[in-house]
């Protein structure tokens, strides 16, 4: 049966991890993986989540089946999250969310519903982009193309070749946009060319597919979500993936979700009722567990108050990372101007570095990145950067 079936090649990112492990390195640093680790180097814990889950366990409740789109509660915190607390389009009913199997689970259940709305359609990730948005596209179906984004001599994004590529995009294309805190390149565009892009949407006929895994990593939590605020401003439906997987530290719990922005409370209520179908197809209902903790967090004053303020901690110590990161490179010795890591948001920056100096720091020096040149800024602490700056200085 199984005579012909081929070795799938293993996803780039993951396999380094394994990688990593194997290593008996003792000075090994992983900057490959997209998780953010402490000033410790471990894997955070959040006080709010912890004092989440002791309230669920003291109030332990039997387990049921979820309603297909997950917990209510849940979806509306979602909402009030993405769409911001008081959005008329939350009043009017405009918007169908449903909980899912963390931001991965959202772009799938959206990828799913395009393909059988516009079967033919094309969709257009960056270039680069996740690894995983052309893999999740293609498998639904969908032919997936790039639009330009990263411009390595200008160290930004070519927006020109951006906006190039939508205006003369086909009507339909679903394009897949990072809200905030580009993965891999960490460069963002600004809301003036959020403008223009949403000009060119609109003016296009295409479908804005927003992918938000990194709400509070940039500038806020408003900040990071003002995009959302300027789709909606523009009176288009569009989609937006939410993923609570690092602003929670939630990683393993897979708590995400997806909202369609519809024209009208009855489109809203068909589009929800075709999301459940994909829902019930799929896995039937979500998992309770993590979706609880993040309902009760968002929900209670006090430990939303106090999730605000870790998450903050997260996005601060990135940013005091980043720019030790080019002070301790230029320490080391390294002349080459580095100054761009710091415009650079989110948890990843693209380096530079090229696929041989990235196989040096590896193989040399057990430090792991990804051979495109990605690091996570995140996994710098002030054990390892002056480590990995020194390493960095040997290979260029
Ligand atoms: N989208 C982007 C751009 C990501 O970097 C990630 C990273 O994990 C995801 C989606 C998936 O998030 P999740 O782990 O919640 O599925
Ligand atoms: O880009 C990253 O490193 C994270 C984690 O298939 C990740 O988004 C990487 C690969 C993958 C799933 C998650």
């Amino acid at each position: 049966l199984f005579a012909a079936v081929e070795m799938a090649p293993r996803d780039p990112i993951l396999g380094l991890n394994e990688q990593f492990n194997a290593d008996t390195n003792p000075a090994k640093v992983n900057l490959g993986v997209g998780v953010y680790t402490d000033a410790n180097g471990k894997l955070p814990l959040l006080a709010c989540v912890k004092a989440a889950e002791a309230q669920l366990v003291e109030a332990a409740r039997a387990r049921g089946y979820l309603p297909i789109d997950g917990i209510a509660a849940y979806d509306k915190a979602v909402q009030a999250l993405v769409f911001g607390e008081g959005s008329p389009l939350l009043a009017e009913g405009r918007v169908a969310t449903v909980q899912a199997i963390g931001g991965t689970g959202g772009l799938k259940l959206g990828a799913d519903f395009l393909k059988k709305l516009n079967p033919t359609a094309k969709v257009l990730i960056s270039d680069p982009s996740w690894e995983n948005h052309r893999a999740l596209f293609t498998n639904a179906g969908f032919t997936v193309d790039t639009y330009p984004y990263y411009d390595a001599d200008k160290q930004g994004v070519n927006f020109d070749g951006m906006l190039a590529a939508l205006n003369s995009a086909a009507a339909g294309t679903v394009v897949v946009l990072h809200a905030c805190c580009h993965n891999p390149t960490g460069y963002d565009i600004l809301p003036a060319q959020w403008e223009q892009v949403i000009a060119a949407v609109k003016a296009r006929g295409l479908v804005a597919f927003l992918d938000m895994a990194y709400q509070g990593f940039g500038d806020g939590i408003q900040e990071d979500g003002a995009v959302i605020g300027q789709f909606v401003a523009a009176g288009i439906d569009f989609f937006v993936s939410t993923s609570f997987s690092k602003s929670f530290s939630l990683y393993g719990e897979r708590v995400g979700g997806l909202s369609v922005v519809c024209a009208s409370k009855d489109e809203t209520a068909r589009v929800l009722s075709q999301l459940k179908i994909t829902i019930r197809t799929n896995y039937s209902n979500p998992p309770t567990h993590g979706a609880q903790i993040v309902a009760t967090v968002l929900t209670t004053p006090a430990l939303r108050a106090q999730w605000e303020e870790e998450l903050a901690g997260m996005r601060n110590r990135i940013k005091k990372m980043r720019g030790a990161f080019v002070e301790q490179l230029k320490a080391a010795g390294v002349t080459r101007d580095f100054s761009f890591i710091t415009t650079q948001r989110g948890m990843f920056s693209y380096s530079g570095l090229t696929k041989p100096q990235m196989e040096r720091l590896r193989n040399e020096f057990g430090v792991y990145g990804v051979d495109s040149g990605r690091i996570c800024v995140a996994a710098l602490n002030e054990h390892n950067i002056g480590y990995v700056t020194q390493s960095i200085a040997k290979v260029i």
